[in-house]
């Protein structure tokens, strides 16, 4: 047995055992409550789920595993998966096992090159990778054995079926880049490398001094998860506990990512950012970004990687992006303004005074590190964030179906039920 499914198989029955006592001693405990607003408000605040994978804390940021994400930044994301499912980082043995157990999966058959050649040209790259996915999904072991398992069996499926993703994943991801991009045929994985190298090899860029393989590690670990309650986390979740599979559980999750107020903010991010250059012609003054930032919220829009649902400090994973642009390409254009963003607008979101949270988030700075190595094709930047997305998500969905978590299914009201609860008047016909 692989050194991950035998640390998690010694696990799960001691976290069982602490669920099952939690439910039976507290399980009548109050550990949130509703407002009205919230109900309205895309239940923001409402702590009504479990996730053991990471923590967000409005002024601290991503925690995975009980480590402050700014400490794990040099990790490679197969160590981050490892982490995220067992809540210990891998030791050279382990390391080496998932990324055997890796490379073995990463071949992806035919058919998914079949399906995505088919695509229309102007396919958006992430409908390309949801589709991979779902195509991907005929070689599910859960759905396959489900009528044979115990309930107690199901995880060991759901880690079959994640491995075989995950260890997929580079190999898609890249391949659509190169088709979509029409940089010519996808590269075949260099098993010397590790997932996030590899990834960046079969990308094709020219990398001389390593620093885009860096970057690529770097992205995939920062990006890996950001507790439950996002909207890919928690529709994943949602789709997973139902007892689909987890192609298509992150499939789903991902087509959230795909929203522009979620991870396709930084497709949008960097196309703001390069709006400002050619309006500017470079570099713009610091009342020339002011007045640009207010034209932009005056017009309705939002500005781009900046604000958040939970956080309320600079994202320490901006903070991360940003330390290695300052080590590697300090001088960039991009870069730069990206930096006099980030001393500028959110003095401008203060004063507007909307915004809960005016500082910039990971989404601000991410782009303009990809488009200093060549990678300029910002609609593909999502799948990026989607792929490095999916370590968490699977990890969330193999701890579900260890714990057994039923079915998702919170109660929904009528604006008529809250209107006769808090006793507000019925609006004139
Ligand atoms: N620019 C302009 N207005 C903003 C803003 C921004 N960056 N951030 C928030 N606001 C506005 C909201 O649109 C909202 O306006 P309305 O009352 O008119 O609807 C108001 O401020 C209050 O919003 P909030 O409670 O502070 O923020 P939410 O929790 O509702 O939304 C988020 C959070 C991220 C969707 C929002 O800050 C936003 O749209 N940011 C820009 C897009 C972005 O960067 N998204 C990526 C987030 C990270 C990720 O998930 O990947």
């Amino acid at each position: 047995m692989a050194e991950l499914k035998e640390k998690l198989a010694q696990q799960i029955p001691g976290l069982r055992e602490e669920v099952r006592a939690l439910i039976r001693e507290h399980g009548n405990k109050v550990i949130s409550e509703v407002t009205v607003a919230q109900a309205f408000g895309g239940m923001r605040g409402v702590k009504g789920l479990v996730c053991d994978t990471s923590v967000v804390e409005p002024d601290k940021g991503l925690w995975i595993r009980g480590i402050p994400i700014a400490e794990l930044a040099g990790r490679l994301p197969e160590e981050i998966f490892y982490l995220l499912c067992t809540a210990e980082l891998p030791d050279a043995a382990a390391l080496a096992s998932l990324q055997k157990d890796l490379r073995e999966r990463a071949e992806v058959p035919a058919y998914v090159w079949k399906v995505l050649r088919a695509m229309p040209e102007d396919s958006h790259a992430m409908t390309m990778l949801n589709t991979a996915i779902l195509v991907l999904e005929r070689e599910s072991v859960f759905r396959r054995r489900y009528e044979k398992m115990q309930k107690d069996e199901y995880w060991e499926a759901m880690l079959e079926d994640s491995l075989q993703l995950l260890a997929k994943l580079p190999t898609v991801a890249a391949g659509i880049y190169r088709l979509r991009m029409r940089k010519g045929e996808p590269i075949i994985s260099n098993h010397e490398l590790d997932w996030g190298a590899d990834f960046a090899y079969m990308l094709g860029l020219p990398d001389p001094m390593g620093e885009f393989a860096n970057l690529m590690r770097l992205y995939l670990t920062l990006h890996c998860d950001h507790e439950g309650g996002n909207v890919s986390a928690f529709t994943c979740h949602t789709v997973g506990s139902a007892l689909s599979d987890a192609y298509y559980a992150v499939s789903a999750g991902l087509n959230g990512l795909a929203g522009p107020l979620h991870g396709l903010a930084n497709q949008e991010c960097l196309h703001f950012v390069l709006s400002v250059r050619d309006r500017f012609k470079g570099v713009p003054t610091d009342q020339q970004l002011r007045e640009y930032a207010w034209n932009t919220l005056n017009e309705g829009h939002v500005i781009p990687g900046y604000g958040h649902a939970v956080l309320r400090i600079t994202d320490p994973r901006f903070t991360a992006f940003h330390q290695f642009g300052e080590r590697v390409c300090p001088d960039d254009e991009i870069f730069r303004i990206v930096d006099r963003i980030f001393a500028i607008v959110p003095g401008v979101l203060k004063e507007q005074g909307k915004a809960k949270d005016p500082w910039p988030n990971v989404d601000a700075v991410s782009g303009s590190l990809l488009y200093h190595f060549g990678l300029t094709e910002f609609d593909y930047y999502t799948v990026l964030f989607g792929v490095s997305r999916a370590l968490g998500m699977c990890a969330q969905l193999i701890l579900n179906r260890a714990l057994g978590t039923p079915i998702t299914r919170p109660k929904s009201v009528s604006t008529e039920w809250i209107k006769a609860i808090t006793g507000a008047m019925t609006c004139a016909a």
